[in-house]
Formats: structure tokens, sequence, C-alpha cells
């Protein structure tokens, strides 16, 4: 089902795009909720992005087939007092907003924007488009066999080393393997707290009954059972494949990928690698996205082809738990653990979509140092934070001798106007929508 396309009123609209998607993903618990229902509370704020946006409103659901995202929902929960967080997602949801921009002398242009809650899975999948499954299958288990994940990963490793170089082609020992490699990603997702975790649809399925390609693993060899494995992991791919050219993420124009570095800083070098390596893959996986969007848009020639996505903001989220001092930093070391030059326009920020802390000067042994406050869930005093040194650039090992301290659960502070309080959301939007507004 098409969306419902805003009627054209200036010439201007024929050039322009009149439906802009944004999709807006991230690792596992990284606040793409709380950025959703904050950017469109900014939006519907009538004065966001200095005054280029005349009106702003939530579209009409009409008959779309994507669940809409429950805008009122999240942002009642924000505004209640106490304040409460959203709960946690696990669909995709759109949202919609319709914008009339332009200056007051001339008639309106009209721009319908969706943002795509994507999950953050799936984006792992996008790496593996270019990856063959002998290549895959050598990098995932030279990294399960760390020795930080090796203990998780024993009965799969072990399953591993049993089976023949040359094991002939037998399909209870694909289920028996896939069985074991599935249950590994969600203990390594629950109990280690990883993210950089393949395939993505293992963990988060694609609606529907799991079609038997499925039952594959990472495995080294060269029988039948190795080619069985190979195959699947094909067929796999071009369902990946097919998912980018399908309406609901070939569409999307211009990306949001959201982490939490600051957590990984204070979780170890173990997380922070884990979603450096996330990251990584998904940087990479958008540098390439343009060529190969468009050769396979020629070889499916009857096909309407994807669009290419065009902008790409990377948010360190959660900005509000370091001061101003040190947000620069944040926002450095999402741009140099990401970097794409080559590929789409990107941009890296420090954001607090729901502002939760104050700066202000704590003296430390005698030292002022620039720290937060804000109130914890649940308490009636104001609680003071300084987790430490936020680094420009990945860390080296001497950085984890001293962890960063524990990052406070704080409560939103209470909304302005239905606004949500917040750090950068307009430079944010200001970089999404430069060329449109
Ligand atoms: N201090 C601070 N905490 C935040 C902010 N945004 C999100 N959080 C915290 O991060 C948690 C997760 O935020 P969500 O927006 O639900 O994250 P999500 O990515 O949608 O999570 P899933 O849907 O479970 O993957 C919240 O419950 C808050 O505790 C922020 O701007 N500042
Ligand atoms: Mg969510």
């Amino acid at each position: 089902m098409q969306p419902q396309i805003p009627r054209i009123r200036s010439p201007l609209d024929y050039v322009r795009p009149r439906v802009l998607r944004i999709g807006v993903t991230g690792l596992a618990r990284s606040g793409k909720t709380v950025l959703l229902t904050s950017l469109a509370s900014s939006l519907l704020a009538s004065n966001a992005v200095g005054g280029a946006i005349r009106s702003a409103r939530l579209a009409p659901t009409g008959a779309a087939t994507i669940p809409r995202f429950d805008q009122a929902r999240h942002l009642a929960a924000l505004a209640a007092d106490p304040p409460r967080w959203p709960e946690r997602t696990d669909a995709v949801a759109l949202l919609a907003i319709d914008l009339e921009l332009g200056t007051p002398s001339l008639p309106p242009r009209r721009l319908r924007l969706e943002l795509l809650d994507y999950p953050g899975e799936w984006l792992l999948d996008l790496p593996l488009v270019a990856q063959s499954y002998e290549h895959w299958s050598a990098d995932t288990l030279a990294r399960l066999q760390q020795p930080a994940l090796a203990p998780l990963a024993r009965d799969f490793l072990a399953f591993c080393t049993g089976l023949p170089a040359n094991a002939a082609l037998d399909e209870s020992l694909a289920e028996a393997g896939h069985r074991l490699y599935r249950r590994l990603l969600e203990r390594l997702r629950d109990e280690a707290g990883l993210s950089m975790l393949q395939p993505g649809r293992f963990l988060m399925p694609a609606p529907g009954a799991p079609p038997p390609w499925e039952m594959f693993f990472p495995a080294r060899g060269a029988g039948g059972l190795h080619r069985l494995l190979a195959r699947r992991y094909d067929a796999y791919v071009d369902a990946v494949r097919d998912g980018l050219v399908a309406p609901l993420f070939g569409d999307v124009d211009r990306l949001v990928v959201l982490a939490d570095l600051l957590s990984a800083l204070q979780a170890g070098p173990l997380a922070f690698a884990d979603v450096r390596a996330s990251l990584s893959a998904a940087a990479s996986a958008l540098r390439w996205q343009g060529s190969w969007r468009e050769a396979l848009a020629s070889l499916a020639k009857l096909r309407r082809p994807g669009r290419v996505i065009r902008r790409v903001a990377f948010i360190a989220s959660k900005a509000d738990h370091v001061a101003e001092r040190q947000r620069g930093n944040l926002a450095g070391l999402m741009r140099t653990m990401t970097g794409i030059a080559g590929g789409p326009k990107t941009a890296a920020f420090a954001v607090a979509a729901a502002r939760c802390t104050e700066d202000f000067v704590w003296t430390l042994d005698g030292h002022p140092v620039s720290a937060v406050r804000g109130r914890v869930l649940g308490e009636t005093t104001m609680t003071r934070s300084y987790p430490g040194e936020v680094p420009d650039r990945p860390p080296d090992a001497g950085f984890w001798t001293h962890p960063f301290l524990t990052l406070p659960r704080f409560e939103p502070m209470r909304l302005h106007a239905d606004r949500v309080p917040n750090l950068a959301i307009a430079e944010l939007l200001g970089f999404l929508l430069e060329d449109v507004l």
C-alpha cells in the first residue's frame, strides 16, 4: 500500500521529494524510542528548526500497513508525574508527520516525513550481503574462540570440533548445529549483553513461518554438510537483499544509527569492542550500499529500484550523562569509530533525546571538574555524577585501568509545553532535513 502523498501546491514540489523516509535504528536499549518521541515532539512544536517549518501535525493513519508508532503513549509516559521511560519495543513501527514548509509569503510546500523504528538486529545483516559463507564462518568462529566468550560458546564449539572436516550432507546435523548456535546467540545477548550477533534474524525473526533454509550455522569444512550450510547461508543473504528493496526498508532515504557509547565505556573493554564491531559493520555496509543498490536495480529490471540512503547520522545517545565539555569528545569518538568517507553524507552527534541532567562544576579533591546532576528514578534529592573523562577515539589499554563510573538511571526532566527537553535534537533535525527545508 502506497502512503497517501500530500497534495502538490507549488511547482517546486515536482522536483523535491514529497515523502521522506528516515530509518531510526541502533543497538538494543540505545534510546531509539525516546529519540523518535523527542524528534516528533520537536517537529510538532511549530517553531522547530529555525522557523523553516510552518506547521506540523501527526499524519492520519489511513490504510497504512506498517503499525503506527504510538507517539501519544510514549509522550504521556515522559509527561507523567513522576516521569516514566517508555517500555521496550520489539516490532517495526512507523511515525508519520505532515509538514508545511516555506516562507509565509508563498504557498506552502508539503512534505510527509516518515520515521521508521528499524530493528538494530537487522542492521547487522546488511554486511552479510558482501560476505561469503566461508569468510563469515571464519570471522564468527574466531570471535567465539576469544577467551572472554569461550565459556558461553563451549557447547557450540565442542559440537563444531566434533564435526569431521568433510562431513556428509545430513539434515539432522544441520538442525542440531543450528539450534546450538541460536541458543548461543541468545545467551550472548542476554547474559553477556553483546550486540554484534549475526545473523540478526535469528534473534529478531521476520514475521511469518521460519523458512527451512534458516537451518545453518558457521562451520569450517569441505564436505556435503558444509555445502548445504553454504547454500542455506546464500538463501538467507538473498532474503536480506530482497528486504532491502522491499517497501519497508527500500524507501529509506536517510538513516539515524544510535549507540550508547557511554554505557559501553562503563561496561568495559569487551562490551566496548562489541559496540565498535557492530558500528563498523553497519558503517561499512552503508559505504557500499550505493553501488550494490544500483547493481540490484539493474538486475531486477522489472522492479522499482530502492532509493539510495543519502544521509546518515551516527548518534552517541544519552549524552546528558556527561557535561558539555565532554560532549564534544563523545561526538568525536563516534566520528572516529564510524568515519565513512566516500559513502553517503555523514555526521556524528552527541544527543540526549530526553535530557535528565544539568551541568555544574564539582570540586573533587580540591579540583574543579565539569559534572552533571539530576534526579535518580524514585528519589527526591539530586544526585551528582562525574563518570570520567570521555576519550575522543577508541581508548587504549591504559584507559581501562581507571574504569568509567556507573551511570545513574536518571529521571527525565519535566516537559515544557509538550516539548521534551533535549540536547542537540535541533542540530540533528537540521542535518537530516537541510536539503529539503
Ligand atoms: N539519561 C538519558 N537516558 C536515556 C535517554 N534516552 C534513553 N535513555 C535511557 O535508555 C533507556 C532505553 O531507551 P529506549 O528509547 O527505550 O531505547 P530503545 O533503543 O528503544 O530500546 P529497545 O526498544 O528495548 O531496543 C531508557 O529507558 C532510559 O533509561 C536520554 O536522552 N538521556
Ligand atoms: Mg524501543
